[in-house]
């Protein structure tokens, strides 16, 4: 590869984010001694822990394992406090981390990418900002699964006299509700975790409910000094036990189908996942997401829990989700169900009644019309492909990646796109990603990409670029592994079922173990069904 003659704006690697992704590509790109330049959006670091600041943002895999461990240092001096950290407490790990490394030398805040386009004659990116235009060998897109935000086109939205906010987008200063008739629209994670806090402040609180969500009690807590030290005891051993589990995550594994055990047995297992709490409720046999009716047992236990939570039976009724447990993403909350038991809560069903309307001072539903002073969309994101196709990025004879997905996501191992060379993507659509804890995945990526660009480098070579009829393989992989769950039987952000006119397609990869595997081989065998060029 021909050493860095360029001016100072042109690199080795433009890499775009610096959320836990962005940060840790960084670190391993300067170790192999590229010359690289992270850009971010927002104002400063830590990507989905920089925006999401809305009250009761937490992560829901334990701190022991949402957290790095590239660097046994950092792992064995840092200290979680809680089970399940806050955001605030994140962003100030990834803060540290930063500082810890020096990586914001290379890192451009307050800059946005508008555009990649890949030079065939040099070889090269030609990254556009808002700032200023740069050039690299490679582009590394670390912008995050859950980083677009949705906000659904209601009518009459710019007209709202009161004030609006997007758990995705929540203003750094905080918000104060009391007194405040306020109405949240979704009752997802976000939903689900910021509901209970923001009916502590308001005057009243009004959910607007279009599909209930299964949520497992977090059972947070300060974190236990002698279990800390026995995961520190040996961490490198936890991380692989955990790396062998289906999710990537310390939930520990019943090899039994719900349907081989008797009724007692298996509601003993189901309170005692709930009681543990968090999502290993969802391993409590080997098959809730693969058999309906093994996946009803689970979900039927769940709704009975609501039932026994909620006081008026038909809050508890239309809180009582009917889909497939899992199908949607599993939530993890403190006092979710309970918080419908306060006086100045009201549960709205907008399945039934949809909303029509926002007004000056609230909004209308078909049914009716609700007064409000703000309106919290905690309405989610256009998950997994929205970031990356609101940067207009072109690979070879001018192809836009937004035509190329048109019918949905294309890729090879979720790591790079036929047409599109020396683009990588870290947890991009077609791995486990979102169906596994983050941020070892993320480390695995970025450890892939980096291995692979010291590979191509150390082979003299300048590109790399997924064939198609790997990526048609790969595709098809991923559906039928889809296709023997019951993930698609409901409308997720996992099927792009929540923003209108986006392809129904099952973007992520059941089963962190085998794709690992997988990718260890391809590298193994010369980067198989990738062209090196
Ligand atoms: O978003 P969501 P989120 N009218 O898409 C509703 C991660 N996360 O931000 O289900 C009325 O889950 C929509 O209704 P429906 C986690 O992976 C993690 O909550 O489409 N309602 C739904 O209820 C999570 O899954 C944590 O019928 C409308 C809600 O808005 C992912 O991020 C915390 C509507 C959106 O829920 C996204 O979660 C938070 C409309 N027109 C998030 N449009 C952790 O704990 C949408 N909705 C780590």
């Amino acid at each position: 590869m021909e050493p860095q003659t360029h001016s100072p704006r042109d690199f080795d690697a433009v890499v775009v984010g610096a959320g836990f992704a962005g940060l840790y590509m960084l670190y391993r790109l300067r170790g192999l001694g590229l010359s690289v330049r992270v850009f971010e959006a927002g104002s400063g670091i830590g990507g989905t822990w920089f925006w999401n600041r809305y009250p009761g943002a937490r992560c829901d895999i334990e701190s022991l394992e949402y957290s790095y461990q590239f660097s046994p240092e950092l792992q064995q001096d840092w200290e979680w406090s809680e089970r399940y950290a806050t955001q605030p407490e994140i962003l100030r790990y990834l803060e540290h981390v930063a500082d810890r490394f020096e990586l914001r030398r290379d890192i451009e805040l307050e800059t946005r990418v508008s555009e990649a386009r890949f030079d065939e004659a040099s070889g090269r990116w030609a990254v556009a900002t808002d700032r200023g235009s740069v050039s690299a060998r490679f582009c590394i897109m670390a912008t995050g699964c859950l980083s677009s935000t949705n906000t659904p086109a209601f009518p009459g939205i710019d007209r709202f006299a009161g004030a609006t906010y997007h758990t995705g987008r929540w203003p750094h200063e905080g918000v104060d509700f009391s007194g405040k008739r306020v109405g949240v629209i979704g009752t997802g994670s976000s939903a689900i975790q910021s509901i209970p806090l923001i009916a502590e402040q308001a005057a009243h609180l009004f959910v607007f409910q279009r599909t209930p969500n299964y949520s497992i009690p977090a059972h947070n807590a300060p974190l236990d000094p002698e279990r800390v030290e026995s995961v520190k005891a040996d961490y490198a051993g936890f991380r692989a036990q955990n790396s062998q589990r289906p999710f990537g995550a310390n939930f520990p594994v019943n090899e039994h189908s719900a349907l081989q055990v008797d009724a007692t047995e298996r509601a003993r297992e189901y309170e005692s996942r709930w009681q543990q709490g968090g999502l290993g409720f969802f391993t409590s046999f080997n098959d809730l997401i693969l058999d309906r009716a093994a996946n009803d047992t689970a979900a039927e236990f769940v709704r009975a829990k609501i039932h026994s939570i909620v006081n008026d039976p038909s809050v508890a009724e239309a809180l009582s989700p009917q889909q497939v447990i899992g199908c949607k993403r599993l939530c993890v909350d403190t006092n979710y169900y309970a918080t419908f038991n306060r006086p100045n809560v009201t549960l709205v069903d907008v399945a039934n009644a949809p909303i029509e309307e926002i007004l000056p001072a609230g909004l209308r539903t078909t049914r009716a019309s609700y007064e409000l002073d703000c309106i919290v969309f905690a309405t989610g994101f256009d998950a997994m492909t929205g970031a990356l196709l609101s940067i207009d990025i072109r690979g070879k004879a001018g192809q836009t990646l937004h035509d190329k997905w048109a019918e949905g996501p294309r890729t090879y191992l979720g790591l790079g796109t036929a047409g599109f060379p020396n683009l990588f993507l870290i947890t991009g659509p077609g791995s486990p990603s979102v169906l596994s804890n983050m941020v070892p995945s993320i480390e695995q990526h970025v450890n892939w990409i980096a291995d692979c660009i010291g590979y191509l480098r150390a082979q003299g070579r300048e590109r790399i670029e997924a064939t198609p009829g790997a990526e048609d393989a790969w595709v098809a992989h991923v559906n039928e592994v889809a296709g023997m769950t019951l993930y698609p039987s409901c409308n997720s952000w996992y099927l792009g079922a929540n923003v209108p006119g986006k392809p129904r397609v099952f973007m992520p990869y059941l089963g962190f173990p085998p794709y690992v595997e997988k990718c260890n081989e391809v590298a193994a065998k010369d980067y198989e069904g990738f062209a090196l060029g």
